[in-house]
């Protein structure tokens, strides 16, 4: 029997989205390979389901998609206990983790075939293959072994039209966990759904994990595909809000117009990511059909206000911390929320530089509130993505930094941390730094409750941000103990390593 058992490795604690990933992988296969999907957010122990499935006898297929952090605590032992009672099951893994740490994955042994980017036509035409004993060396997209143990990266394909992808099976997956399960209360809407419009990103920052599966390339659904998508859920399971996935949904404003237009009179309330240089580039005209169709808030990487490492980030070129505030004051104009992300502690030649990098930027949010309070900040702390080739990659290697060079060194606590983007295990960052970074973050989010918390009263947020004032004017973020408590109690401030957005 050649059944499938695809499998999502638990991401998160509560308010779970829909699992686009394995839906996707799913797609690719239904109607032509028999496969249940197992969702490690929706199960006490999965493993018991996953055990019982293969103790059939029917599963030859584990399909595991991986990215960094928690979902690592299923994916390791759980495809390593697969190998060990049926050892004739062939273990499949895909997403960023497994892309971009494919070495250590491979050098498990406890996992066969590596999907390296969209898994649309490689995992069918491996599942073809090994079902029909036919040759899979060629097929595009894979990462295999050789019998003398030489690890194969084979070469990527072009990005497929995305409109020509099969249709996501809602249905199906609903069999397994009831669809609207899925659709949580968020500060969008009561039923929000997670939507992935498109494939990869056109840019090549540095530090990002998207760069080297995708190599700035883009593909997108066309926005009537993905209104028609948006509309079924809305029609079956009655979603009133969207939350846009894709790395980088604003790339074509066109389809940015045209998506909108279709969404006028809907009232649904949508979010999505974008690139504080593209969206600059938007006219007004756009901007205002956006909010009209009920784009409420965006996610920006807007990393720095430090032009110097900007530039070193290779953030496209174009982005500026000057161009950051004017744009921050530019959304207010349209209501439309810019959330900005800032990505602090990153290498310098000496660590009174590292301290200077902290303080401006530390001062550049700041400025960024001033300019338009209503911009809710993230603040990440720097963690290397292996982008081999790049200078900044260069850099943190002389800098003394080394990944994990064992499977199971990643299920460590502290690299867990590292890739929740909490702890760094940056050689060139100080715990003092870290708490400065840390302390800060939270009297700034004492003395800006973000507005995305839908369980905070107008009283609590007023006695919050008058204690937090002085030392939000002051400077003086040490030990912000009787914040943290409150925060406790009354703060639930967004944790998207946790709960999407
Ligand atoms: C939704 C999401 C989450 C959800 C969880 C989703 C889930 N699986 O339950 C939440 C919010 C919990 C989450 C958390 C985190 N996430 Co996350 N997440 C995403 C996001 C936005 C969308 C994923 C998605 O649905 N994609 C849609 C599908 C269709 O695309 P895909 O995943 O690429 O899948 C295709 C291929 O990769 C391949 N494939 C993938 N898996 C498999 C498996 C098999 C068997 C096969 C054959 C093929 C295959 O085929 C698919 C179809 O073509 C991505 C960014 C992105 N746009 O992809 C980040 C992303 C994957 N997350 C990322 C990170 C870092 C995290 C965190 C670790 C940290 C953080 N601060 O966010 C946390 C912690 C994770 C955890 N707790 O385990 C990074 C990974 C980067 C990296 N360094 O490798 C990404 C790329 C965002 C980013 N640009 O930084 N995340
Ligand atoms: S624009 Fe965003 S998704 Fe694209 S490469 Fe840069 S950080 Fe990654």
């Amino acid at each position: 029997m050649h059944k499938v058992v695809l499998f999502n490795p638990r991401s998160a604690n509560a308010k779970h989205r829909i699992p686009n990933t394995i839906l996707q992988v799913g797609a690719s296969i239904y109607g032509q390979f028999e496969f249940v999907i197992v969702d490690g957010n929706k199960e006490v122990d999965p493993w018991q389901k996953i055990n019982a499935y293969f103790a059939t006898g029917e599963y030859a297929f584990w399909g595991c998609t991986v990215m960094p952090g928690p979902q690592l605590q299923q994916a390791i032992p759980f495809t390593k206990q697969i190998k060990t009672l049926y050892p004739n099951v062939v273990t499949v893994w895909g997403g960023y983790f497994a892309s971009n740490q494919f070495r250590v994955v491979m050098e498990s042994n406890c996992v066969d075939f590596i999907v390296d980017g969209p898994g649309d036509k490689a995992f069918p035409a491996l599942l073809d293959a090994l079902i029909h004993k036919k040759p899979y060396e060629f097929i595009q997209n894979l990462i295999w072994k050789t019998e003398e143990g030489v690890i194969i990266k084979n070469t990527k394909e072009a990005l497929l039209d995305q409109d020509a992808l099969p249709v996501l099976p809602y249905h199906f997956l609903d069999q397994f966990y009831p669809l609207e399960g899925y659709l949580p209360r968020t500060y969008l809407g009561k039923r929000t759904l997670a939507y992935h419009s498109s494939m990869g990103c056109p840019f090549k920052c540095s530090f990002c994990a998207v760069v080297p599966i995708y190599e700035a390339r883009w593909r997108g659904k066309s926005a009537e595909s993905i209104f028609r998508d948006v509309m079924f859920v809305k029609e079956h399971w009655q979603a009133d809000a969207v939350e846009f996935h894709d790395n980088n949904f604003f790339v074509s404003e066109k389809r940015v117009r045209t998506f909108s237009e279709l969404m006028l009179g809907q009232g649904m309330q949508w979010w999505g990511e974008a690139r504080i240089d593209t969206m600059d580039s938007f006219s007004d005209e756009t901007l205002t059909l956006m909010r009209d169709s009920g784009c409420k808030m965006i996610f920006f990487g807007a990393e720095t206000g430090n032009d110097e490492i900007l530039k070193q980030m290779d953030k496209g070129g174009k982005q500026t911390g000057k161009q950051i505030l004017s744009f921050a004051a530019r959304m207010h104009k349209f209501s439309i929320i810019p959330e900005y992300s800032f990505v602090l502690g990153m290498p310098a030649d000496s660590p009174e530089q590292v301290w200077r990098q902290i303080e401006a930027d530390i001062s550049f949010i700041k400025a960024v509130k001033e300019v338009n309070p209503d911009t809710e900040i993230i603040i990440y702390i720097y963690s290397p993505v292996p982008t081999e080739g790049s200078d900044l990659y260069q850099r943190i290697q002389e800098a003394g930094f080394k990944f994990p060079e064992t499977l199971e060194d990643w299920l460590l606590p502290q690299w867990e941390k590292f890739d929740l983007r909490r702890n760094p295990l940056t050689p060139w960052l100080t715990a003092a730094m870290v708490d400065r970074i840390r302390q800060f973050e939270t009297v700034l989010n004492a003395y800006y409750p973000t507005t995305s918390d839908i369980k905070l009263s107008n009283f609590q947020r007023k006695t919050i941000r008058t204690l937090s004032a002085w030392r939000y004017k002051s400077g003086i973020y040490k030990f912000p103990y009787e914040l943290k408590i409150m925060q406790k109690f009354w703060l639930r401030y967004r944790q998207p390593e946790w709960e999407g957005a």
